[in-house]
């Protein structure tokens, strides 16, 4: 009977609304953690359950049940304590091991600095020397004015583009740099498994492995100022190549708006 009712409650768990499995190495990990730690506490729940409504059943008033009449017993005192401690420390053997993995940031090929701005972010790739801001698009910022007329629910990843996506090469050891400029921000993308809060005055690092190509969006998880839910992340996994690609089509673009703003700094001043 318990095996199959946790059978059940598994099975609505597996296939029902999960955490998302998310496309690093270390995100997968997490979701490992996660599945194991819900099969532990949903097996202890179920038999907790079960022995309170066997005993409130079995041992009811109608029957003429006599409740017991002993205060103390050592043996159940050390029993309910020792055994909840194996527990936990069956959890925390996996759960140490991901920990010490999430913190161990060494070995980037690759660092990029994210700084949070009331209400959008600003990157910078360190050795690509490589620097712009990412903001919510134009069709979120438009449909979100109240009476734009437009429907939110017609505007494609409302609220979760930006005008400027993080491209990162897949296939990469990626060291993330967090900081702020003004308040407490958190920079949150779920695919890849952790969020890190992007403190003024301190820089916080992370770091990720992109497998998979594709597009994995994110927000802002501080509540850190009026436009908080408008400062969304997209981060973009290119193959290699094309990252690198997209890094000299940046610099070519970088060096033509500096020469640009040359000229014009170098016209007639204002009278
Ligand atoms: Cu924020």
């Amino acid at each position: 009977m318990v095996a199959v009712i946790a059978a059940v409650t598994w099975a609505l768990f597996a296939v029902g609304d999960n955490m998302t499995p998310g496309v690093t190495p270390f995100s997968q990990d997490v979701y490992q953690l996660h599945m194991v730690i819900l099969g532990i506490v949903t097996v202890i729940g179920v038999l907790v359950f079960a022995a309170m409504f066997t005993s409130i059943y079995l041992h009811r008033k109608s029957k003429g049940a006599e409740a017991a009449q002993f205060t103390h017993s050592t043996k159940a005192e050390i029993t309910w304590t020792v055994i909840p401690i194996l527990i936990l420390v069956v959890m925390a053997i996996p759960a140490t091991r991901v920990l010490i993995d999430m913190e161990d940031t060494s070995g980037a090929e690759l660092n990029i600095k994210v700084t949070g701005y009331q209400w959008l972010w600003g990157y910078e790739y360190i050795e690509d020397e490589i620097q712009f801001y990412s903001a919510l698009d134009r069709d979120s910022a438009l449909a979100r004015q109240i009476g734009s007329g437009i429907d939110p629910a017609e505007v494609e990843n409302y609220l979760l583009e930006v005008d400027n996506r993080v491209i990162v090469p897949t296939d990469t050891r990626i060291r993330f740099l967090l900081t702020s400029d003004d308040v407490i921000h958190s920079w949150w993308v779920p695919d890849l498994g952790w969020k890190r809060d992007a403190i003024p005055g301190m820089v916080n690092e992370a770091w990720t492995l992109i497998e998979e190509p594709g597009v994995y969006r994110g927000q802002c998880t501080e509540l850190c100022g009026k436009d908080h839910g408008f400062m969304p992340v997209v981060i973009e996994a290119v193959p290699p190549e094309e990252y690198r690609a997209w890094v000299d089509s940046q610099k070519a673009g970088m060096a033509a708006s500096t020469t640009s703003g040359a000229v014009a700094d170098s016209g007639p001043a204002s009278p």
